[in-house]
């Protein structure tokens, strides 16, 4: 299928300043197209003006394919001006895009006059499928591709079927190797608190709950498929021998969904003394025995993130959490865990709807209580908080609720390059009517003063004298509930650079 003039350039842009994660989105696309199409990776994280080096790709007129990786966040800061770029530079060149962003905000996205495909969740049949229905010529046959958005001759918005989910063993093995050509893979392996060399590994795909706000549902409607814990700890073992790895990030939406799974995981890795990090659910993991969590934390599982959102039950019903999760069980799973010794991370999403202002601002009372509760019965958990952010979810209920609270998105891809929509994607600055200054204050505040009064285990800066010191000033403000003003605590937090998990996207850095 390859030949001089086809070459197809994958692109991962800049999502970070720092502690670059090996980008898995365009390694498992490059792994799709691996043998049968010449491609090179870029990698906006690890080049210092990766445009220049896209265009020297495309000054050879071998490549035809410019093809992004898109999240929402930094990383449109590049993806929307190169493509428009190359589009502009290079006439010719088809563009295609992938990922979270590409698949949620589709219409922004392919209404945009140079982004010509998106591939719709998971591309790894899609990808080479469109690849070589292009080059034949034989456009009509689009329609027949999974998992594909485009343009029809008319203008109309074009959604083709979604595909299966794929047996995850049966994917083809990541282009490592191919990676390394272009990025020495030890940039990928740095320090966080699990370890010294940590990695970073997608073991499954989508997710089997259907929460009303959460991102993964829209593209994986309630699925999820695993590999194998044989497959997860060879692809671990080969880190290990080849890079002498001591951790693992791993990037799953709900790494713990199978027990069985989780437990034949612990049990290969357990001499291996590499410690590791998950997300899962709080009723999943519940619901294991005292012995598999002992088992897990034998085996290195150090610290697990769950969504908690709320303690309170009628919200989180509200927020179609789905499962069993209630207020009282993230209180029992907080305690359970204190003696094991894993640390429960808890994200809590603060600012839900409600029909008056003053039943929005309880709710935070509320929360904020609720919070302080748990660190009451396990010290050591950790605490994430986000403020509400809908995504575009159409056709669901939370979503036709945010809407007439007047709620709604850019309507142009550009606009989402405003830095106020920016801030809205890393959960800071909600842009949602509903919520006004004084509860976001009030929320930002309670977070600085927790982060003061507690600093997170997770940061290896704070430590010692430096923790004690931040405690004892935090602690009236703690205590009695005035968090405004904090300005005190910020700037402890500014000169010994605290790091914010929830704004940096990763927890173990
Ligand atoms: C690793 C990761 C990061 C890394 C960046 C990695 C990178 N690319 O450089 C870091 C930590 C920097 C990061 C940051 C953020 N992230 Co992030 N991230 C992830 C995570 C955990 C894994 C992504 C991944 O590697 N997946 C593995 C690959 C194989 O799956 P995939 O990306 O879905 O790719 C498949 C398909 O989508 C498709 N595909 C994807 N791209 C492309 C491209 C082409 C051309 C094609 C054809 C196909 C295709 O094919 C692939 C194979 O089938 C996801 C959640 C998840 N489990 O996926 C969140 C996720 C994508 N992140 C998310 C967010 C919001 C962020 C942030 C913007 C905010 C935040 N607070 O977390 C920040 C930015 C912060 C900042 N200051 O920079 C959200 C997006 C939500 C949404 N509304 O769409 C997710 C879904 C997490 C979540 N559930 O909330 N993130
Ligand atoms: S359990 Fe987590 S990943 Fe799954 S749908 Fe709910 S919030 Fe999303």
């Amino acid at each position: 299928m390859s030949n001089l003039k086809n070459k197809v350039l994958i692109f991962n842009p800049r999502s970070a300043n720092q502690k670059h994660r090996i980008p898995n989105s365009i390694l498992q696309v490059g792994a799709a197209i691996y043998g049968i199409f010449d491609f090179a990776f870029v990698d906006g994280n690890l080049e210092e003006n990766p445009w220049l080096k896209i265009q020297s790709y495309f000054n050879t007129g071998e490549y035809k394919y410019f093809c992004s990786t898109v999240m929402p966040g930094p990383q449109l800061r590049q993806a929307i001006p190169f493509t428009r770029k190359i589009k502009e530079e290079f006439p010719n060149t088809i563009t295609i895009w992938g990922g979270y962003f590409a698949s949620n905000q589709y219409k922004v996205s392919i209404e945009a006059p140079y982004v010509d495909y998106i591939v719709n969740g998971p591309g790894d049949v899609t990808f080479p499928q469109l690849l070589k229905t292009l080059e034949s010529g034989h456009i009509e046959e689009l329609a027949n591709i999974k998992n594909l958005i485009y343009l029809d001759t008319n203008g109309n918005i074009i959604r083709t079927k979604k595909e299966a989910l794929l047996d995850q063993d049966t994917l083809p093995q990541l282009p490592y190797t191919h990676l390394n050509s272009f990025y020495n893979l030890e940039n990928y392996l740095s320090r966080t608190f699990l370890g010294e060399k940590t990695f970073s590994y997608h073991s499954s795909l989508g997710c089997p709950f259907t929460c009303s706000f959460c991102a993964v549902v829209p593209i994986y409607q309630g699925r999820w498929k695993a590999k194998s814990a044989q497959t997860v700890y060879n692809d671990v073992k080969y880190f290990k021998d080849n890079f002498n790895i001591d951790a693992i990030e791993f990037h799953d939406n709900n790494f713990f969904t199978s027990k069985k799974r989780v437990v034949e995981f612990s049990k290969l890795i357990k001499d291996d003394g590499i410690t590791w990090w998950g997300e899962g659910r709080i009723d999943t993991i519940n619901k294991y025995e005292d012995e598999d969590l002992k088992l897990m934390k034998a085996a290195g599982c150090k610290m697990i993130f769950l969504g908690a959102e709320t303690g309170n039950d009628d919200i989180l019903k509200q927020m179609n959490k789905g499962g069993t999760q209630t207020g009282q069980g993230i209180k029992d799973f907080a305690a359970r865990l204190y003696p094991i010794g894993i640390i429960p991370e808890f994200s809590f999403v603060l600012g839900m709807p409600a029909d008056t202002p003053e039943q929005v601002m309880a709710q935070i009372e509320w929360d904020i209580n609720f919070i302080k509760e748990i660190k009451e019965i396990n010290p050591d958990a950790e605490i994430i908080i986000y403020l509400y952010s809908p995504v575009a979810t159409e056709g669901s209920e939370l979503y036709e609720q945010i809407q007439k609270a007047g709620f709604s998105f850019p309507k142009v891809l550009d606009d989402w390059l405003d830095p106020t929509w920016e801030n809205f994607d890393l959960r800071k600055n909600p842009l949602t009517p509903w919520l006004t200054p004084k509860m976001v204050d009030r929320i930002m505040n309670f977070e600085t003063v927790l982060n003061g009064y507690y600093p997170t285990a997770s940061d290896f800066r704070i430590k010692g004298v430096k923790k004690t010191l931040l405690r004892s000033i935090s602690k009236i403000r703690y205590k009695s509930g005035v968090y405004k003003y904090p300005y005190e605590i910020k700037a402890l937090h500014k000169i010994w650079k605290y790091r914010q998990p929830e704004i940096q996207g990763f927890y173990s850095e």
